[in-house]
């Protein structure tokens, strides 16, 4: 299932976002980039073979670009794709959303759309052509993922008219049933 705006294509797609193939996968991060659990603990083992390494590597990275020893909202940090790179991943762009525990409000959202947003943005600035996300902030920090999914849908429209180098952005759902859920908000709102 897949949508147009403008020059970019925005899909959906079923799997595991480490052996995605595009250019540049997201992670869904906390703002130290600890990576304890979730998308990130998969990431970083799968990239370093080690979590605590990759951690490591994350932490030193966010210091020298962000000049911090943590990111908000909106703020990314970029990592070597390592091991990835056999699936012809480049980089990992780290980035943070909201914490809901069950709630949403607008609050929520413009995190949100901030932490994707910056993503976007970081990977045009590399001249990145395609990039795969998670659902951002639908696991361990319990936004509802159908909110989560328009949210998507609403950046990626708004990030198409400034993108120079990115064509594909793909939202990479881990479960047949979050897919088939995802896929319905799509089939409505698109
Ligand atoms: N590929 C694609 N999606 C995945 C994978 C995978 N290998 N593994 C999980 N997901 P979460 P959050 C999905 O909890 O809610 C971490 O501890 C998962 O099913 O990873 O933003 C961080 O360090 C869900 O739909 O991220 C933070 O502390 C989505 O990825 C915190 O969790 C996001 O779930 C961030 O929580």
């Amino acid at each position: 299932m897949e949508l147009r705006f403008r020059n970019l294509i925005f899909k959906i797609a079923q799997g595991d976002i480490t052996r995605f193939r595009s250019e540049a996968i997201v992670n869904a991060a906390n703002k130290y980039l600890e990576h304890g659990g979730g998308v990130a603990y998969a990431i970083a083992r799968a990239a370093a073979g080690n979590v605590r390494e990759y951690i490591r590597i994350s932490k030193e990275a966010m210091r020298e670009q962000i000049g911090r020893d943590w990111i908000e909202h909106g703020e990314v940090v970029v990592t070597p794709a390592l091991r990835l790179e056999q699936y012809g991943i480049k980089y990992v762009i780290h980035t943070v959303g909201p914490y809901c525990g069950g709630r949403w409000d607008e609050d929520k959202k413009e995190k949100l759309k901030k932490a994707i947003l910056g993503a976007l943005r970081k990977a045009d600035e590399l001249k990145v052509r395609s990039i795969a996300f998670p659902a951002i902030s639908a696991g361990i920090y319990g936004c509802p993922l159908e909110e989560v999914v328009r949210t998507f849908l609403e950046t990626v429209e708004k990030f198409s008219g400034e993108a120079d180098n990115v064509r594909e952005v793909y939202l990479v759902l881990y479960s047949s049933e979050d897919y088939e859920r995802a896929l319905k908000v799509l089939e409505v709102e698109g």
